[in-house]
């Protein structure tokens, strides 16, 4: 490159441009090599849902990502081609509102386009009415562990009163024994469900805002004390995955968690078996 200032060796002004636009270059590669080799990436997808949220999240990436690389590129180049040996003394460009118009239009297009794309998505799962047979597990978070419990063979949950839950008994429930119907419930602090079965999990809070996060399923949803809020999802990859309070609700919060276990349906139905004979009752045959 030919020294504009007619000075043999560039001014120090313009050595720290074209430094500048050699750090924007290298800053880009190794934000694109990153994002390429996938190392630090999101976590298996075990279900239709989090398998769409992926796509979508792909699309978005490569969209923004584009962009991203052709105006870091740009902005070297502009960088490079426009600087001067020395600071400017005289005031330059203004800009162009034409073009200011345009890209702010195309940005405010596209970010509402990718917006409106998934909104299908976090519908399906926050909106989406579960079919009858779904598998209906209640879980309750307090400050900081989980409890879930299961309907058992007749399908349906036990009376609860607020004045039997004892952790201290192993009721966290506040089952209430005199009901006949709560006889064969489950109460577990591990979430088991059978894969490819569609489970609506009734979501509960004993004392403050806690939030169910399965990074797999790719599903984030608040507990509030007062409200219960059914959460409905088919996980399809039998495996065990990590649950975690994902709102800070104390000092324990970093170890309130637990696992899901996806089971294939056989070895669920085996499981419920297992847990009832150990409850000391009679297994019925499952209906299906
Ligand atoms: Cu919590």
């Amino acid at each position: 490159m030919t020294p504009r200032s007619g000075l043999a060796e560039p001014s120090r002004y313009d050595s720290s441009l074209m430094l500048v636009a050699a750090l924007v270059w290298l800053v880009t590669a190794v934000t694109v090599a990153l994002f390429s080799i996938r190392r630090w990436w999101l976590p298996e997808a075990i279900n239709a849902h989090a398998r769409a949220w992926d796509s979508h999240f792909g699309a978005t990436m490569w969209l923004i990502g584009g962009v991203f690389l052709v105006a870091q590129i740009a902005l070297g180049y502009v960088i490079l081609r426009y600087r001067s040996s020395e600071p400017a003394t005289e005031s330059g460009s203004f800009g162009n509102d034409r073009l200011e118009l345009i890209w702010t239009g195309a940005a405010t297009f596209v970010f509402i386009g990718i917006c409106v794309l998934s909104t299908a998505i976090w519908a399906g799962v926050h909106l989406d009415i579960a079919p009858p047979n779904a598998l209906r597990i209640e879980a309750v978070a307090k400050q900081f562990a989980w409890n879930f419990r299961y309907a058992g063979p007749d399908g349906k949950f036990g009376r609860t009163k607020v004045e039997l839950i004892s952790d201290a008994n192993g009721n966290p429930f506040g089952l209430d024994d005199a009901d006949p119907i709560g006889r064969d419930d489950l109460a577990v602090a591990t979430l088991r469900v059978p894969a490819g079965r569609s489970v609506v999990l009734l979501l509960k809070s004993r004392d403050v805002i806690h939030n169910f996060f399965v990074r797999e399923l790719r599903i984030k949803q608040d507990l509030v004390p007062g409200m219960e809020i059914p959460l409905h999802f088919t996980a399809d990859t039998p495996g065990v995955y990590e649950v975690a309070c994902s709102e800070l609700c104390g000092l324990g919060h970093h170890q309130m968690r637990t696992q899901l276990v996806v089971l294939e349906p056989a070895a669920f139905a085996q499981w419920q078996r297992e847990m009832l004979e150990s409850l000391g009752l009679v297994a019925q045959p499952e209906t299906r």
